[in-house]
């Protein structure tokens, strides 16, 4: 017994430092989300290699981490999804010491993110935005007129204007977690409530216009939107902004707006985290401190149109974008956010159920 021991710690330690001497981290981060040129950098800065994968979907993630042995050394889950996660032992506490651009970090917008991860022990926050509307301005004006309810949920949960703007196509996210709460805050409930009550609420709410959802899915609409082949989309700031921009270059006279609805939205923060058994921690801290780097995260913003939580490159950042009140909210916008809601897994179950009855329409 005692051999055998000797001889698999004995391969842990030459795996380890194999991995160890690889020059490379693996990064799993949203897609649309990162600027052209960040990783050739972080590689010219560093000589480590990055292997780079998307994803669109918290749920997707969470099941990958909650598997473990995903393989990935960086990643980036949205806070209230990481809490749960970080309670499942997911993530490995951060080495300030590797991170000195930590200093780079808005200390308000950090303690905001505490809620969810105490002290910030586990992750630091790499963008954050809303969840809101996403609209063709011609199209939804042409349809419904000049008074259109494009500053309210009723664009899209009432089901007569869902009826007229079908045939141009609305699209939702196809996240439960944050389409019910957003059905909840039309109904005048609260987006924040575990009451399994309301989350049926918001289900037969969503229920009653799903005959006028062309789609649900959380990255399509990003072009669908900027070619105008879909109208209405209920998706997130910076991806509504990247397909105002797309189509902006392509100049095919879409124009495209982004409205966090009078009502209020979801606002939430993606944090970027380390996997309790990445296979090459330092470099993932060497990653993590290079994305803190003021310039590096400006450009990223520059590049994604997603706020960011680092205060020394807000100078950095272009006006247009830290002036729209779409990417950073007015203060009244603010006042009307609500935040991401950890469930446990019985009120998660309770969601999942309500949306594979909602995804399949029946
Ligand atoms: N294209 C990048 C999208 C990032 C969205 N983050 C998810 C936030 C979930 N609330």
């Amino acid at each position: 017994m005692k051999t055998k021991f000797a001889v698999a710690v004995a391969a842990a330690i030459v795996a380890q430092s194999a991995s160890a001497q690889e020059n490379i981290v693996n990064v799993y981060n949203w897609s649309d989300y990162i600027a052209e040129d960040t990783l050739e950098k972080f590689t010219a800065a560093t000589g480590i290699e990055v292997n780079y994968d998307v994803y669109d979907s918290n749920e997707v993630l969470e099941a990958k981490m909650l598997a473990g042995s995903s393989g990935y050394d960086v990643v980036v889950p949205t806070s209230g999804f990481m809490q749960r996660q970080i309670a499942a032992g997911v993530y490995q506490p951060l080495n300030r010491d590797l991170l000195p651009n930590i200093a780079n970090m808005d200390p308000d917008l950090m303690s905001s993110a505490a809620t969810y991860d105490p002290n910030n022990e586990h992750s630091v926050i790499y963008m954050w935005g809303t969840t809101g509307i996403g609209y063709n301005t011609n199209k939804v004006a042409e349809i419904l007129g000049e008074d259109a309810p494009t500053n309210s949920w009723a664009l899209v949960f009432d089901p007569a204007n869902a009826e007229k703007l079908a045939a141009c196509g609305i699209t939702m996210l196809d996240a439960p977690t944050e389409i019910l709460p957003a059905a909840m805050n039309y109904l005048g409930l609260d987006p924040e409530s575990i009451d399994p009550a309301d989350f049926e609420a918001a289900a037969a709410l969503v229920m009653t216009v799903r005959p006028y959802i062309r789609y649900f899915h959380s990255s399509q609409y990003i072009n669908d939107l900027a070619n105008g082949e879909v109208c209405v989309s209920v998706g997130w700031s910076g991806d509504v902004f990247i397909a105002q921009a797309r189509a902006s270059e392509a100049e095919n006279g879409v124009e495209i707006a982004y409205v966090i609805p009078d009502e209020g939205a979801l606002q939430w923060f993606d944090m970027l985290g380390i996997p309790a058994d990445a296979p090459h921690p330092e470099a993932a801290h060497a990653f993590i401190n290079f994305i803190m780097d003021a310039q590096i995260t400006a450009d990223i913003t520059n590049y994604v149109w997603y706020a960011n939580g680092n205060l020394a490159s807000m100078p950095l950042v272009e006006e247009d974008i830290t002036s729209d009140p779409g990417i950073f909210p007015t203060e009244a916008a603010k006042a009307r956010l609500w935040n991401t809601v950890v469930y446990n897994s019985r009120q998660d179950r309770s969601i999942t159920r309500l949306w594979t009855t909602i995804l399949t329409g029946q």
